[in-house]
C-alpha cells in the first residue's frame, strides 16, 4: 500500500463551474478512486481561489457588496457541482479560510527566512482576466489575447520574490526528473521559457484591498497566484509536521493555460521554502464547445450540473474521458455527446446488462447461482491508467463490453432454452462473471452504473429493481444495434 496526493486547480469563483473545470476535476477523481480501489491511502484536494480580483468585480457585479458572503455563496455552488458528477474530493481548500492564511504566513516566513524577498517598484502592465503581470510585447493590439481586455497600467511598492534566482535550479531539476512536467510537450515549453531567462516577480498588492495581508504591512495583500499556489499545502496540512505524511503530491493535474504557474513559480517557491516538489504536473488540453472558445462574454459555458441533469453523472464522466486524449485539445459537441451515449452506454453497456438480466429472469427463473472468478486479460488498462490514457483505458474495457455482447449473439441463448438448458446456464453465469469484471473496471469511471451492475446480479439473484441504467435519448435518431430475437 502507498499514499496517492493527487490535486487539482482551485479554480476562480467569478462564475459557475464549466465543462473545463469538470474535466479536470473528473480526471483527478478517476484516479483517485482508481488508487482508493487498490488499496492505496488517497488525499484528494479541490477547492477555489478566492483572493483574487474577480472576486471582488463579480460581487459587485452581482450586487452583492459583501464579498465574503459572495465568496460563501460560490462555495457551496461548486461543491454542490462537484457532488452531482460524484467528485470523492477528501478536502476542499478555500482561500479564505483560517487555515490556509495560516499556512501561507508560515509558507511567508520560510521564503523570508531564505533571503528571498525584496521590496520594489513595480512598474507594468496587469491584467485582471489573468490575474497576471504581462509583458507590452504579449499583447495583441493593445489588449490581451486571451481576455481581450486592455491591462491596468500600474506602479507601486511591492513585495518581490527571487524568482531569477532559481533559473538554474529549475532547469537541473527537469534535466534530473523529465516526469516532474507531463506530457513532454508542456515539458519542452516550461524549459524554453525558463531559458529565456526568469525575472524577479512582484508578490504583493497595494492597490488591492480583498485578500491576505501582507504580514506587518496592512497596506499590501499578498498577490492571488502566490496565495493560491500554497493551496496544496494547506490542504497536506501544512505547517503541521503530519503534512509530510502527505506531501509531496503525487500529481497536480492542472489545464495547459496555468503549466507556467505550476512548472516555473510554484517549484521555485517550494524550493525557496525548503519544501519538497510535486512528483509530476501534468497539463491537459482545452476544449471549445462546437468548435468556438469557451467565454463567459459568448455565453456558451456549458454548466456540468444542467449536463448532469440531462444524461446523469456518469454519461458526463464516460463522455469527457473516452472522447478526448487527456494533455490533447478537443471540442465538445452536443451531437458527439448524444451520438457516444447512445451507441456506447445505451446500446452497448446497457443493452448488454439489461438482456443479460431478462435472460436469466426468463430462462433460469432469475437465479444465477454461483458465479466462478473471472478475469479477462486487459492487459493495456493499467499501463493506460498509469499514463493517465482515460480513453485507451476506456477502450480497452469497451472492447470487453463489446466482446460479451458479440459471445452473446453468438450463442443464442435463446436457442440454448430450447436445445441445451446445461449450456444456456453455463453461457449466462460466464456473461454474468465478465460483467462482475466489468464492475471492478468501470468503478473509477462510472462509480453509479458500476454498483447499479454489482446490484442487478448481487447474490446469486438478479435484482430486477436497479432499472434502466441509461435510457435512451427518444428524440435522437440513431440506428440501434441488432437486438437478439427470442
Ligand atoms: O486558473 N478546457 O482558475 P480558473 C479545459 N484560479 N479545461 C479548462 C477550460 C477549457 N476550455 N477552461 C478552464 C485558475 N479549464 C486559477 C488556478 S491553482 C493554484 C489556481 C480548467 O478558474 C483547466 O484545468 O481559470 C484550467 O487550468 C483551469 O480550469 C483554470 O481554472
Amino acid at each position: 500500500m502507498s499514499k496517492f496526493t493527487v490535486t487539482t486547480p482551485i479554480y476562480y469563483i467569478n462564475d459557475q463551474p464549466h465543462i473545463g473545470h469538470a474535466y479536470c476535476t473528473i480526471a483527478a477523481d478517476v484516479l483517485a478512486r482508481y488508487r482508493r480501489q487498490s488499496g492505496d491511502s488517497v488525499l484528494f484536494l479541490a477547492g477555489i481561489d478566492e483572493n483574487a480580483q474577480k472576486t471582488v468585480n463579480a460581487a459587485e457585479a452581482a450586487g452583492q457588496s459583501d464579498i465574503q458572503a459572495y465568496s460563501d455563496t460560490m462555495a457551496e455552488n461548486w461543491q454542490k457541482t462537484w457532488t452531482a458528477l460524484g467528485i470523492s474530493y477528501d478536502r476542499f481548500v478555500r482561500t479564505t479560510s483560517a487555515e490556509h492564511k495560516k499556512a501561507v504566513y508560515a509558507f511567508l516566513e520560510a521564503v523570508q527566512a531564505a533571503g528571498d524577498i525584496y521590496k520594489g517598484t513595480y512598474e507594468g502592465l496587469y491584467c485582471v482576466g489573468c490575474e497576471a503581470f504581462v509583458k507590452a510585447e504579449d499583447l495583441v493590439d493593445g489588449v490581451c489575447p486571451d481576455h481581450k481586455t486592455k491591462p491596468e497600467q500600474l506602479k507601486e511598492e511591492n513585495y518581490f520574490f527571487k524568482l531569477s534566482r532559481y533559473q538554474q535550479p529549475l532547469l537541473d531539476h527537469i534535466k534530473a526528473h523529465p516526469e516532474f512536467v507531463q506530457p513532454s510537450s508542456r515539458r519542452h515549453e516550461v524549459v524554453a521559457f525558463i531559458e529565456r531567462g526568469l525575472d524577479d516577480i512582484s508578490i504583493s498588492r497595494s492597490a488591492q484591498k480583498w485578500g491576505i495581508t501582507w504580514p506587518g504591512d496592512p497596506d499590501q495583500v499578498i498577490y492571488v497566484w502566490f496565495d493560491a499556489l500554497i493551496n496544496y499545502l494547506t490542504g497536506a496540512g501544512y505547517p503541521k509536521g503530519s503534512f509530510g505524511d502527505w506531501w509531496p503530491a503525487d500529481l497536480q493535474l492542472v489545464g495547459k493555460d496555468i503549466i507556467k504557474f505550476h512548472g516555473v513559480i510554484w517549484p521555485a517557491m517550494l524550493m525557496s521554502a525548503g519544501l519538497a516538489l510535486p512528483k509530476t504536473v501534468f497539463a491537459h488540453g482545452f476544449f471549445t464547445i462546437d468548435g468556438t472558445k469557451i467565454s463567459k462574454s459568448l455565453g456558451n459555458a456549458i454548466d456540468p450540473l444542467e449536463l448532469t441533469l440531462e444524461y446523469g453523472n456518469d454519461a458526463v464522466r464516460y463522455y469527457l474521458l473516452r472522447e478526448f486524449g487527456f494533455g490533447h485539445d478537443g471540442d465538445f459537441s452536443h451531437e458527439r455527446f448524444k451520438t457516444v451515449y447512445t451507441a456506447d452506454l445505451a446500446n452497448e453497456l446497457g443493452n448488454l446488462v439489461q438482456r443479460t438480466a431478462a435472460m436469466i429472469n426468463k430462462y433460469l427463473d432469475g437465479q444465477i447461482g454461483n458465479v466462478p472468478a473471472h478475469s479477462h486479460d486487459v492487459g493495456e488498462f493499467k499501463p493506460a491508467m498509469a499514463e493517465l490514457r482515460f480513453d485507451r483505458a476506456l477502450g480497452e474495457v469497451w472492447e470487453l463490453v463489446k466482446g460479451l455482447n458479440q459471445y452473446i449473439d453468438a450463442e443464442k441463448p435463446w436457442e440454448l432454452a430450447k436445445t441445451d438448458p446445461p449450456h444456456l446456464k453455463e453461457v449466462l453465469t460466464h456473461v454474468v462473471a465478465d460483467l462482475l469484471q466489468l464492475v471492478e473496471l468501470l468503478l473509477p469511471f462510472l462509480p453509479e452504473t458500476s454498483q447499479k451492475i454489482a446490484a442487478t446480479f448481487a447474490d446469486g439473484v438478479v435484482n430486477t429493481q436497479v432499472g434502466i441504467l441509461f435510457p435512451k435519448l427518444e428524440e435522437f435518431d440513431v440506428t440501434p444495434v441488432e437486438q437478439p430475437k427470442s
